[in-house]
């Protein structure tokens, strides 16, 4: 057997994540809502969320819950459906706030540490009549709810997530028109971008004023692009989507100035507003310049033709892109770092153990780099709605499958495996002989060099330890 450890630091924060649309079910007061239900050809088949994992009325995050326990997690990323706790401008609804705090006591009954986020995709309708986050009253009406959660879960929860991926959000319902309210509008999606900016900003001030050693960050997507050939005429385009997509936010957030292409917006109460920062990783396009896209600044971007490629609405599955951009957001914003989200959609759960061991190489990498992550939370615990996709097999992320007829759950092979790295706080070469026998060579190469040295042997103890990665 192959003895290396890859040890995470001490206190290391170990969950998966979850969204409340995604999971709850019976939410009928959101934009989503009225998104599935005014098809068709808004989600995959027509689908709608229905009792999604039955969280809600079923109380099944109990169990749920359990089955985090089980695989030794010490945290769990979970965000609260704002059009339930204000269905109505101003009126709160203690019952649903109450439902929260019962989770947030449920986790901490389990030794698990609530990372809540306060946004996550889902918007009241009332808020989506008033033209949702293209109007900056927006900004405030989020501020008055996140200042009512931050009082009703109190000091059980200290680390903030405020707003879930505002690129993929702004795009998506702006942009690609895939997310409600569908519009391909470029000016709208500038518009949104700088009030989901504004509104995290005043929603870091809501938290502070009650809870000045509350720790809140943001849950960043960040993609990975690799550039055509040949790289002189494509590379600009490149630069500019990855400008676009993965640093103007963290630009606008460390300084105040959230610089889009061909306009730039002034939101200085951003500025010095993270005390942490999420990565959301998942994917990796090839991009390049296209004449025929020029509400796309001119810009294509598909998917690598080599690769692990999942469906075909997706990048290129390539997990090592966690070591840049976990590198690049530390050292831009020098700030601790949470990998909120990372997984991979497998039903048949034969990719994602060799992907978590990919990626988790690759944080570990990362901080033996000396970047500062904190912690790693899989996406996700129980197979669920994924939006526009549905509930097409193809998108299931899940540690656990769920039915969602009969909501019985089962647990995949991977949900073990990260049971097993959880436990120990540590990745070892007896997990990935157990676990990805076949790519152990390409995982770890030069461990093989090595092979006719005793297993004892205090040399090949010493060449294991040089050839960790
Ligand atoms: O399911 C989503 C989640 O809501 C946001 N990040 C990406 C996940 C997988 O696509």
């Amino acid at each position: 057997m192959v003895d290396f450890d890859l040890h995470f630091p001490a206190g290391f924060l170990w969950g998966t994540a979850t969204a409340a649309h995604q999971v709850e079910g019976g939410n009928t007061n959101n934009n989503w809502h009225a998104w599935e239900t005014s098809g068709p050809g808004h989600v995959f088949e027509n689908q709608q969320a229905g009792a999604a994992c039955d969280w809600w009325d079923g109380q099944r995050y109990l169990e749920d819950f359990d089955r985090a326990a089980e695989m030794r997690n010490n945290a769990h990323r979970f965000s609260v459906e704002w059009s339930r706790i204000e269905p109505e401008p101003g009126q709160y609804d203690d019952a649903a706030l109450q439902h929260y705090a019962d989770m947030v006591s449920a986790l901490r009954a389990r030794s698990m540490e609530p990372l809540v986020t306060l946004h996550h995709f889902s918007n009241p309708l009332w808020l989506e009549k008033q033209g949702g986050w293209t109007n900056e009253t927006a900004v405030g009406h989020f501020e008055q709810f996140v200042a009512r959660v931050v009082e009703a879960l109190g000091e059980n929860v200290t680390l903030w997530c405020t707003i879930n991926e505002p690129m993929v959000y702004a795009s998506q319902s702006f942009l690609t028109g895939h997310f409600p309210p569908g519009k391909k509008n470029l000016v709208s999606t500038y518009r949104v971008i700088a009030n989901l900016l504004r509104g995290h900003a005043a929603a870091y001030r809501a938290i502070k004023a009650q809870q000045p050693n509350a720790q809140v960050g943001l849950a960043k997507h960040q993609i990975s692009f690799k550039v055509n050939r040949p790289q002189l005429i494509h590379a600009p385009a490149h630069d500019v989507i990855r400008h676009f997509f993965n640093r103007a936010i963290i630009g606008g957030l460390l300084t105040g100035k959230l610089r889009l292409p061909l306009r730039t917006f002034r939101v200085p109460e951003a500025k010095d507003t993270l005390d942490w920062i999420g990565l959301n990783y998942y994917y990796r396009f090839a991009v390049g310049f296209h004449p025929l896209y020029p509400q796309q600044f001119f810009i294509r971007q598909s998917r690598p033709k080599t690769g692990i490629l999942g469906p075909e609405s997706v990048g290129e599955i390539w997990p090592e892109g966690l070591f840049e951009h976990i590198r690049w957001l530390s050292d831009v914003t020098r700030k601790p770092l949470y990998i909120t989200e990372n997984g991979v959609a497998d039903p048949d759960d034969t990719l994602r153990p060799l992907h978590m061991v990919r990626s988790l190489c690759s944080v570990w990498q990362a901080i033996n780099y000396n970047a500062p992550v904190k912690g790693y939370f899989h996406w996700t615990l129980v197979d669920n709605i994924e939006w526009s996709e549905g509930y097409d097999p193809r998108f299931q992320f899940g540690l656990h499958t769920c039915d969602r007829e009969t909501q019985e759950r089962a647990k995949r092979r991977s949900a073990e495996l990260y049971g097993e790295i959880c436990a120990l706080n540590a990745f070892t070469g007896d997990m990935a002989q157990r676990y990805v026998p076949d790519q152990f060579d390409e995982l770890f190469p030069g461990v093989d060099v090595q092979a006719n040295v005793p297993l004892d042997s205090p040399d090949k103890r010493q060449t294991n330890e040089m050839n960790r990665i």
